[in-house]
């Protein structure tokens, strides 16, 4: 990378101090023409100068500090510069600019994590995950992306990959000599292995993208049953409006709660009943639509009342997708809820008391593992987990790949199809690590960063 580029690290807005980063070969001289230490002498890796940075003018813009870290113990493995100055607009952007008219180029988004993924210093996926940490919503999703950046999914993935390249050169090479005749054995084993890995990430990946991306989550029923209180319940807060009278919510509300670790956006709906009322009658036509965008319906029921007609439309219009029955209004724990109604897409029943509190914490934990696909929500422990729908994508095609060239294998063992299938799983592999990926994939990758990262 020959050119030195520069950008505000901070967000906007007043802070305590605001950070400007540059990064390339030029950055030390860059950042001589426009910071006057308080004392002289050159700058040194990792050591905290005072002084002043100075415009192009000559006048001071602000007070601060200026780290230099060397080339290559930095995050871009170039030589990185940071001043921090007073956290304000002007500060930051005055800095910013005499560090363009000094000679830096404004960076693009990401462009930092890519440099440090071009001079490699971390791999592709070690890059997302930086992106993961600084959107993580959850402390579990926050541990998921800083095992990522750790380079376990990386050292797993470039194993596999290692693993396929040498059947590849042997059936390669066997296509140039092909009187040799193919040992099938040699290249069974190996391939047997890599597709046990990849199955293996494969199948943590729906629990890992659930808790980095969350999910969303219908509260529906009649009006009146308690849903609002259990929206209220599930969060802490007293958000939604709630009253006796039905037909108190009349549009929909999403609010993200943290379930034992998995970022869900609660939505809750307008009861659903006929009205005439036409407010009340959008509010229905969203709730419908609310249920529709929803990995799990909450269908709440009152347990202290026989089934209504109106409930009982409920369990028809959720039969479609996965729901949780609630028995809402047990305010005695003492009492066993009613015997749950049949749901074709039942996925458990938690009695609760929203107005009490009771039964809270059990359907905070179920709604979790139900959307992490019916396992117990994530401990501490278990951050090893393929999170982006990227890596997923890849991994999947990588199965494919080594699923059809152990078909091969076994049926007509044909060089060529073996050779592409083996290519195949191999690029997809790489897809994960950056090692096999094109120029449009990366824009695509780091446009979605934020400038100064
Ligand atoms: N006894 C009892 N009443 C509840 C409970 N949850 C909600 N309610 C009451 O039921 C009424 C309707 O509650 P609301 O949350 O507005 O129901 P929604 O129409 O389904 O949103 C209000 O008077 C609540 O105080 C509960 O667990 N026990
Ligand atoms: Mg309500």
């Amino acid at each position: 990378m020959s050119d030195t580029i520069a950008a505000i690290a901070t967000p906007p807005g007043e802070g305590g101090i605001g950070i400007i980063r540059l990064s390339g070969p030029d950055a030390q001289p860059i950042a001589l023409k426009i910071f006057r230490p308080a004392r002289p002498g050159r700058l040194r890796s990792h050591r905290v100068r005072y002084g002043h940075v100075i415009g192009p003018d000559g006048n001071v813009i602000d007070e601060a500090l200026l780290t230099l870290m060397a080339a290559p113990h930095s995050f871009t493995r170039e030589d990185v510069i940071e001043i921090s100055c007073h956290g304000g607009a002007l500060p930051v952007q005055l800095t910013l600019e005499a560090a363009l008219a000094a000679g830096a180029r404004l960076a693009n988004p990401g462009e930092f994590t890519l440099r440090a993924f071009l001079n490699g210093r971390i791999d592709l996926s070690q890059a997302e995950a930086t992106l993961d940490i600084i959107r993580a919503q959850t402390s579990v999703g926050l541990a998921v992306a800083q095992a990522q950046l750790g380079g376990w999914l990386a050292r797993e993935v470039r194993a596999a990959r290692a693993a396929l390249l040498e059947p590849l050169a042997y059936v390669t090479a066997l296509i140039d000599f092909p009187e040799e005749g193919i040992e099938p054995q040699a290249i069974a084993e190996p391939i047997r292995q890599a597709l046990a890995t990849v199955e293996r990430l494969l199948s943590s990946a729906d629990q890992g993208i659930v808790i980095r991306n969350g999910a969303r989550v219908a509260l529906v029923g009649r009006p009146n049953v308690g849903k609002s209180s259990l929206l209220n319940a599930l969060l802490r807060v007293e958000r939604a409006i709630v009253t006796p009278i039905p037909g108190t919510t009349r549009d929909t509300l999403e609010e993200t709660a943290n379930l034992a670790g998995v970022p869900v956006v609660l939505i809750d709906t307008a009861g659903m009943r006929a009205s005439t009322d036409p407010v009340e009658q959008i509010g229905v036509e969203r709730a419908v639509a609310a249920l529709a965008s929803a990995d799990l319906a909450l269908l709440v029921l009152d347990a202290q009342q026989p089934l209504t007609a109106e409930d009982e439309a409920m369990l028809v219009a959720t039969a479609e997708q996965p729901a949780l029955i609630v028995w809402n209004k047990c305010d005695d724990p003492a009492l066993p809820p009613p015997p749950p109604p049949p749901h074709p897409k039942r996925v458990a029943v938690v009695a609760c008391s929203a107005r009490y509190g009771h039964g809270i914490d059990t359907l905070a934990q179920a709604i979790a593992t139900a959307l992490l696909g019916g396992a117990p929500p994530v401990a501490g422990a278990a951050t090893h987990l393929v999170s982006n729908p990227r890596h997923r994508a890849a991994l999947r095609r990588a199965a494919e790949c080594l699923r059809a060239a152990q078909e091969t294998l076994a049926t007509n063992a044909a060089l060529d199809l073996l050779a592409a299938d083996l290519t195949g799983a191999a690029n997809a592999l790489g897809e994960i690590t950056g090692e096999t990926v094109g120029e449009d994939l990366l824009d695509v990758i780091f446009s979605r960063f934020c400038i100064g990262k």
